[in-house]
């Protein structure tokens, strides 16, 4: 289903009058700070960030999983429902394949459905962390470090499939993440797993078009719980710098131990150029997937702050590979993902809000209380007038929350696709 302009200019009609009042206060104040509004809203448009494809369902957990109905159970399922979020949003213009779940039947039918609602093919994922149906090899004791050469060349060779059929869609990334590691002391070589890893590295790369990355993601533990074969950016930096220039570290905010500065991991990596991409969400306590800047928003903006700043002053690392990586346990995937892109839309034109210059001067004088006033001016500053206007030029909901209840569109999913309906995912 698609959702027609007539409809959200419908939903728009009330907020209109708040909005435009909100919006010229907000304008007029940072104008008068030497703020360009116009460049802002731009740069607010121009950040797209792709949805995976297995964020579109129900997540679950290892207790049980609650269905919301209406679920995308297939690939064009999918696409449409990232229709829907991007024509509400309008930051929600790419998708991100998880494979073997998302092989396209049709592929010319698939990329016509998305590029028909403007939604382009990020980065495709590989999935070695589970056997797939009639595989000849298991991946219970790890995939690319496996002490098996036939298990390493099947994990291999799936790698190498994901990016043959990313290519035919248009994706120019392919995104790396492994659960190998070992669950107890002693039962893993950790060197001999890190050379495998890297020689197993080391051959996808090889099978890489010239006009794409690949992405080395990290995580600390889970699901292994003694060791993780990439466990920190400084493994996966390794990694990408043994494989070539092609490779590059992807960050993923859940994937640290507690209290990790990742503003400072996103800005060291940016310096040297091998920042590849960014998934998005939160967290309490591990990898809880929650949704992005339900839990620590500051934190968000202080890692916006070496984002933006990286972009502005690292002209040696590539644009980056945004993408929201999480899991909806109690509230339906649409809304959470639209919660999700509002956080890090504000957080970036919070971080667009610094005074750079005035920053870097208070930092050559040392003047510490100085430095934090500036950044937290700048996070103290509502912004969603800004995100509402940056939407609503480019034909979006000025709350998107508030359209998808007045639109029904969950009511509207159930009927076409029925209730018991199941996305594939984690
Ligand atoms: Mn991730």
């Amino acid at each position: 289903m698609k959702i027609e302009a007539q409809h959200l200019e419908d939903a728009n009609k009330n907020l209109l009058d708040a909005h435009k009042d909100n919006f010229d206060y907000l304008a007029t104040k940072l104008t008068n700070n030497g703020h360009n509004v116009e460049k802002i809203l731009n740069k607010l448009a121009e950040f797209q960030v792709a949805i995976p494809s297995w964020a579109l369902g129900a997540g679950g957990t290892r207790f049980g999983r609650f269905s919301f109905y209406g679920e995308p159970s297939t690939l064009e399922q999918k696409i449409e429902d990232v229709g829907l979020l991007h024509s509400l949003t309008q930051t929600a213009g790419a998708v991100s394949l998880h494979i073997p779940w998302d092989v396209p039947e049709d592929y010319n039918a698939v990329k016509e459905l998305a590029s028909s609602l403007d939604i382009k093919f990020d980065a495709v994922n590989s999935n070695t962390f589970q056997d797939q149906k009639d595989a000849a090899e298991t991946y219970k004791y790890g995939s690319l470090s496996n002490t098996s050469q036939a298990v390493r060349e099947q994990a291999i060779q799936h790698n190498l499939d994901v990016i043959n059929i990313g290519n035919k869609l248009g994706s120019k990334a392919l995104t790396v993440w492994l659960a190998d590691g070992s669950c107890f002391p002693g039962q893993n070589n950790f060197q001999t797993a890190f050379q495998n890893t890297q020689d197993s590295l080391k051959d996808i790369y090889k099978g890489l078009p010239d006009d794409w990355k690949m992405l080395v993601e990290y995580k600390p533990y889970e699901p292994n719980f003694y060791s993780t074969v990439i466990q920190d950016w400084g493994a996966s930096l390794m990694l990408a710098n043994e494989c070539g220039e092609k490779a590059y570290t992807l960050v993923d905010l859940g994937h640290h131990l507690p209290n990790s500065n990742i503003e400072q991991i996103v800005s060291i990596l940016q310096l040297k150029g091998k920042l590849g991409g960014f998934h998005f969400n939160d967290s309490k306590y591990g990898d809880d997937d929650l949704t992005v800047g339900s839990i620590k928003p500051y934190a968000l903006f202080l890692i916006f702050n070496e984002l933006v700043y990286g972009m502005e002053n690292n002209p040696q690392n590539p644009d980056l590979a945004w993408m929201i990586d999480a899991s909806h346990n109690v509230k339906d995937p649409l809304e959470d993902l639209i919660q999700s892109l509002e956080a890090i839309q504000e957080a970036y034109a919070k971080a667009l809000l610094i005074d750079q210059d005035a920053l870097k001067a208070a930092q050559l004088n040392n003047d510490v209380v100085k430095c934090q006033e500036i950044l937290q001016e700048a996070y103290r500053t509502d912004v969603r007038p800004l995100l509402e206007k940056a939407r609503l030029n480019r034909g979006g909901a000025i709350s998107p929350i508030k359209a998808y209840r007045e639109l029904d569109l969950r009511n509207h999913l159930i009927d076409t696709r029925g209730k018991h309906t199941i996305a594939t995912g984690l």
